[in-house]
């Protein structure tokens, strides 16, 4: 049904925009060919506040470089400022208009915007029913949001005068009393004002009424003009590395009705269509497997057929046609059409590129040893990075010194951030703001920030011990002392890395739940000040402890306390659904550690049996929801298990939720466990080929605010195993689904999402914790495509900070290390 239905909107679009006026298309947002202007298509959600993906949004000739079109409340908005609630939205076709209306409840603020077609160009005008109130006068603006790295080194005129927009946040600021600093997220501050009672505020770098940025560049060329108000032009990076540049109207006092009116016009290069994607695998193909690559093409694109080409670049330097093959159309998905290029009949190894039309792409490998790395950037750099608690160190270079040296202090009642909280009692005999003494070991960072998030260090030492058990992997090349807390890459020891990886983890979490009695929710920042930390971990607190008797930043004589309330916290309130599943890693890291550190072991298990004898009578007391369904999934696997569950309704959504689970238990079973599972995974077949018809790319395709990854990661493991145990019925050509997905077979662009050992073009930077050097850390995954309602996929490869699709996590990169383990298995053999 979406299919049909996006393909008539794609045939209306080239039919009625041929008059290159702005439109209000069919998905109700505003369209000439180059141009789309999304107004709160996406609404800013409030979880993590400014995502820099919400309000009126621009799509410029296929890249989304202007957001955050709202009333704001600052000069530049960060993250944990305040943002509008949509309260609703309507579009008048007739009109041409979208309004939506906004609320600050915080400052019980109503306002309305209006945008409007009229031409090339889009009215946006903001109405007030009732005056700004007191406290946000010249605080509340329209705002509207431009990407640096799309803006930067580019020219601008502002009322004839010229500028450049610079590379790095260079401009002037001043210091306001925090009294006149709108409310952040639950009270929370995002500064350190180091005792001055003030904010920084950042000044204009122009101020007119009528600005073109990127004068120097069509595809980004956009003229905002005001006649009713003052534009002013910031840079928000003078405040945090993620900002963006601000244009801006401040709202007049006192006024009512339409208060502010601009008139928006984007540039749009006559007659453009968006280059080709052709999306193949970076890392390459072995000869046998199926080479597919999937071609992208701009719905005005008249290349909808035709033949392409593979390319052999011979060794003495001349380039041959080697394969040519008529594409075979898919049809629309979404804003574009799609059609294939099989050359799978090449098997010949050798080096190769794509030619399709006047698109060709970079080269790749037909070898039978292309994936032979593909886990090594994870496991040998990103993970060690990644360990909490030690000194890490690579050849000349240090990426931490060894973090929070004072420990962990019992977290107080708080409604956090990052999606924490701690409730009224403690559940432990701690008062809040005690030390609670020895967590400080072992641990995993979880993501782009530095906190221990307890479920997901749980998940990492699970992924370990599968990877450890399925294939014993020896790999051995990090240097690991618990006894010196220091790591080192590239420094063999001796020790199988993933022993020593999984030890490390249970050192934190047997720790946890002996210190504590049970797991802590998160050892995470108290302070939001120092939560968006870019820089070395060991500088995020000052390794002293904290003594309210001190002033703040005040040292004690002894040099072991000070003033500052900078240590991290352990958010305690009990959950026995997260101690249920502490235990059963407790069991299986009991199991592996035996005989590698048979203390440790010994602890393990020990927690692991009284863990679960508590927290079964603690569900019993209170079962949830999550609890029956729990129950419920046990008795259908044990009914597979008995061979008495049959082809019940429910079946299908079963096997996709359970079916990783009952193929992980065939190694503890007896063979007609294994034989009773057959009509699950033909099941399972089905809802792999099933992704055939739903997109071109043939993997589950998630369209959350964080991308979806996890969810194709998932798919690729469970279809992995179900190949190793079940040949004849899952084929070794579906293993290859996921991995050309990962390896750059995908909407937006063709890069990898690993930035990994073996890719021709992995992406280059990631929302790791050097994403203010416009890095990555290598072996990081990305979390890929994030969509954009309502047509719009997006990566972006030149700004690492929107956490949606660019931040790699400690579970996702673990459950990478069994997806790349298995599907190197099953490709060696
Ligand atoms: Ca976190
Ligand atoms: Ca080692
Ligand atoms: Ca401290």
């Amino acid at each position: 049904m979406k299919k049909i239905l996006f393909f008539i909107t794609g045939l209306l679009a080239t039919t009625t925009l041929s008059a290159q006026d702005l439109q209000l298309n069919d998905l109700d947002y505003f369209e000439r060919q180059g141009v789309n202007i999304l107004v709160f298509s996406n609404s800013f959600n409030g979880g993590f506040n400014d995502e820099k993906n919400s309000g009126i949004e621009i799509i410029h000739h296929g890249v989304r470089t202007i957001q955050g079109g709202a009333v704001r409340l600052n000069n530049t908005p960060e993250q944990w400022d305040l943002v509008p609630m949509m309260t609703d939205r309507k579009v008048n076709r007739e009109k041409g208009t979208i309004e939506v209306a906004l609320r600050y409840a915080d400052y019980d603020f109503n306002s309305r915007i209006i945008a409007t077609a009229k031409g090339k160009a889009v009215e946006i005008a903001v109405w007030l029913d009732k005056p700004v109130p007191e406290k946000l006068a010249g605080e509340a603006g329209l705002n509207i949001e431009f990407l640096p790295s799309q803006y930067w080194l580019k020219t601008y005129t502002m009322d004839g005068r010229l500028g450049r927009l610079p590379r790095y946040a260079t401009s002037q600021t001043i210091t306001r009393p925090n009294s006149e600093k709108p409310r952040q997220f639950k009270g929370f501050k995002t500064y350190d004002d180091r005792g001055t009672d003030r904010f920084v505020d950042p000044l204009p770098l122009e101020t007119g009424h009528d600005i073109t940025l990127a004068t120097d560049t069509p595809e980004r060329m956009i003229r905002i003009s005001s006649d009713d108000a003052e534009l002013k032009l910031y840079d928000g990076r003078m405040l945090a590395q993620n900002g963006w540049f601000v244009l801006r109207s401040v709202l007049p006092k006192g006024k009512t009705g339409k208060v502010v009116t601009w008139t928006v016009e984007p540039h749009a290069i006559p007659g453009w269509i968006r280059e080709p994607n052709i999306g193949f695998s970076q890392v390459g193909y072995i000869p046998e497997q199926p080479k597919v690559a999937v071609i992208e093409l701009d719905k005005n694109d008249p290349i909808q057929a035709g033949s392409a080409n593979l390319m052999r670049l011979n060794p003495d330097g001349t380039t041959t046609i080697a394969y040519s093959a008529a594409v075979k159309p898919w049809g629309p998905y979404y804003k574009y059409n799609y059609v294939k290029f099989d050359f799978s009949a090449v098997k010949e190894p050798g080096v190769y590129f794509i030619q399709y039309g006047n698109s060709k792409t970079n080269d790749f490998l037909i070898d039978e040893h292309v994936y032979d790395k593909i886990t090594d950037a994870t496991t040998d750099v990103w993970v060690p990075i990644h360990m909490n608690h030690m000194y890490v160190t690579e050849g000349y270079r240090t990426w931490h010194g060894e973090p929070f040296k004072e420990g962990y202090l019992q977290a107080p009642e708080s409604d956090h951030f990052d999606l924490h909280s701690q409730g009224k009692s403690t559940d432990t005999k701690y008062k809040p703001y005690e030390l609670i003494p020895g967590l400080n070991v072992g641990g995993f960072f979880d993501a782009g920030d530095f906190d221990i998030e307890t479920g997901s260090n749980i998940n990492v030492v699970q992924n370990f011990i599968r990877t450890w058990e399925l294939f014993h992997p020896q790999r051995d090349e990090t240097f690991v002392s618990q006894e010196q807390r220091y790591v080192e890459l590239h420094r063999p020891d001796g020790k199988p890395d993933i022993l020593q990886f999984i030890e490390h983890g249970v050192l934190n979490l047997v720790k946890q739940a002996e210190q504590i009695g049970h797991m802590s929710q998160t050892l995470s920042n108290s302070v939001l000040d120092n939560y968006h930390h870019l820089g070395d971990a060991a500088s995020i607190t000052d390794g002293l402890h904290y003594d309210p008797s001190l002033k703040p930043y005040e040292i004690s004589a002894d040099g072991k306390r000070s003033g500052t309330p900078d240590d991290m916290w352990a958010f305690t309130t009990r959950n026995p659904r997260l101690d249920l599943q502490a235990a059963g890693v407790f069991s299986s890291a009991a199991r592996v550690l035996k005989g590698y550190n048979d203390d440790l072991a010994a602890r393990a298990q020990k927690q692991a049996d009284r863990l679960r004898k508590e927290a079964n009578e603690l569900i019993a007391k209170r079962p949830n929801r999550r609890d029956r369904q729990a129950e419920a999934d046990n008795d259908w696997l044990t009914g597979i298990g008995d061979g008495t569950t049959t082809g019940a309704s429910q079946f299908s959504r079963n096997v996709i939720r359970n079916l990783q689970t009952m193929l992980d238990s065939i190694p503890m079973k007896d063979a007609t466990y294994k034989d009773k599972l057959r009509p699950a995974v033909k099941q399972y077949a089905e809802y792999i080929k099933s992704f055939d018809k739903q997109n071109p790319y043939g993997v589950p395709i998630g369209l959350g605010n964080w991308a979806g990854v996890n969810a194709v990661l998932n798919f690729g493991i469970t279809v992995n195993y179900a190949h190793i145990y079940y040949p004849d019925i899952v084929s070794k050509d579906e293993v290859y689904r996921v991995a050309n997905w990962l390896y750059g077979c995908h909407p937006y662009h063709n890069y990898s999402f690993v930035a990994v050992v073996g890719a021709a073009r992995p992406k280059q930077v990631f929302y790791g914790n050097n994403r203010a050097d416009f890095s990555a850390i290598p072996g990081n995954v990305a979390p890929g495509l994030l969509f954009r309602k309502p047509d719009h996929f997006e990566n972006f490869d030149d700004w690492p900070f929107l956490w949606g699709q660019n931040e790699g996590t400690i579970a996702g990169n673990t459950q990478y290390v069994i997806f790349g383990s298995s599907f190197k298995n099953i490709v060696n053999k």
